[in-house]
């Protein structure tokens, strides 16, 4: 494996060991990597590692193994403030997963700083992690909500965005790569343009730190968000990159051990960052597995992974297109990673169980995207999204389960 040379996928595959079960009797065909990524050896067995040599609480003990756990649950937030380019481990805050992150600036910040009247926004292709935390805190302060739409081929459209902002705009808050439709809004204009009108920028990151470089500094963004589990670590991990200057200034997300410096039954006083918000035993040996999945990434070469998934994207589309009935939902020039479709002959549901029968494993539903559902006047889709092992071969598998699919409703 390097980052020179030609995209060796089937040594890549030869890493997952889950790549050559079968499901259903057939070889399976994993294309549900949006919703979470297969984990190569190299994760299993560094979080194996852990369990089995070095694991102890962590910032606790004098002992060696919390010594040793502590050390490598810290180089891992190190490895994730490297690969988003953080100034300072200070920056990166061990979450559950994107969700946490998204609630926890809500909480904090949020709750702080948000009055009655100001105004959030947010688009119509948002995952509900970044709308519903805003909803609750909407709720409790007389915010307004606001909703960029989308035109009808999944495009983020700038100028859509410029009309919802205004003097009261307090926070943008928007999806780096859409669950859905694959699209990717321009980022670091919409942030420019948030702070143009003095307002913080929160970047749902989910789909997008597997499949492109993300450089928080040159993005300037406020808040950007991940979690481990779609970027081939661990379940049950994700992070929070939060500017510095703000992270210093906000509360504490919850109470408990390990966020103080000191506690008197009178008052208690923060932990320096990035541990004010880190409460309790956190998630150690999925950190860690983080850092080893970053690493596994970085040697790869996440811009050569985006290429060979482009790749397979443009074939996919052209494949899925020349499927009779069948209508792809989100065509925006420059999208990546996922394709969505429906079909006129059976619901996606249908699609889903017919295809995994043939061991080919896509998700069907509202994607957690609701509100975009209901903005494109659709109830749900099928969806097939791509990964760094995935192959043209596996698109020819998908392409042709859906001829059966074709086949039994149409
Ligand atoms: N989307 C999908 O199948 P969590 O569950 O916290 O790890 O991630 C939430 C989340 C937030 N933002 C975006 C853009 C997402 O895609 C997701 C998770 C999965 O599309 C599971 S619903």
């Amino acid at each position: 494996m390097g980052a020179n040379g030609a995209y060796d996928v089937e040594s890549y595959r030869a890493d997952f060991p889950i790549l050559s079960t079968q499901v259903h009797g057939h070889p399976l065909v994993y294309l549900d990597n949006a919703a979470s990524a297969q984990k190569p050896r190299q994760v299993i067995d560094r979080v194996s590692e852990v369990y089995e040599t070095g694991y102890a609480n962590v910032h606790r003990g004098l002992h060696y193994l919390s010594e040793k756990a502590t050390a490598d649950y810290e180089a891992a937030r190190e490895t994730i403030r490297s690969y988003i380019n953080a100034r300072s481990t200070a920056e990166v805050i061990y979450t559950r997963g994107a969700s946490e992150a998204i609630n926890l600036v809500a909480a904090t910040w949020g709750r702080q700083n948000l009055r009655e009247g100001d105004e959030i926004i947010v688009t119509y292709m948002e995952h509900h992690s970044n709308i519903v935390p805003w909803q609750l805190l909407r709720d409790e302060k007389g915010l307004v909500l606001k909703g960029v739409p989308i035109g009808p081929d999944g495009t983020f459209e700038l100028a859509a965005f410029k009309a919802l902002l205004t003097d009261r705009t307090r926070l943008v808050a928007i999806t780096h790569v859409s669950n859905v439709l694959g699209t990717v809004v321009p980022v670091k204009e919409v942030i420019r343009l948030a702070h143009e009108a003095g307002a913080v920028a929160l970047i749902d990151g989910c789909q997008a730190v597997q499949h492109m470089t993300v450089d928080v500094q040159d993005l300037d963004c406020d808040f950007y968000v991940f979690s481990g589990h779609k970027l081939y670590g661990p379940s049950g991990i994700g992070a929070l990159y939060g500017k510095e200057a703000l992270l210093e200034k906000m509360p504490p997300y919850q109470g408990g051990g390990e966020m103080i410096s000191s506690v008197t039954l009178e008052k208690s006083e923060w932990a320096d960052l990035p541990h004010k918000f880190e409460a309790g035993t956190p998630a150690i040996a999925q950190a860690i597995g983080l850092g080893a999945a970053i690493d596994y990434v970085k040697a790869i070469g996440v811009e050569r992974i985006g290429a060979h998934e482009r790749d397979l994207i443009t074939y996919a589309t052209q494949r899925l297109s020349a499927v009779d009935g069948l209508r792809l939902v989100g065509t925006a020039a420059g999208k990546v990673s996922v394709v969505s479709f429906v079909m006129d002959c059976a619901h996606p549901h249908d699609i889903a169980t017919i295809v995994d029968r043939q061991g080919v494993a896509v998700r069907a539903g509202h994607h957690c995207a609701q509100p975009l559902m209901d903005h494109l006047d659709l109830s749900s889709t099928a969806r097939a999204s791509v990964g760094l092992y995935n192959t043209r071969a596996e698109i020819d598998a998908l392409a042709d389960s859906l001829d059966k699919v074709r086949a039994i409703f149409g």
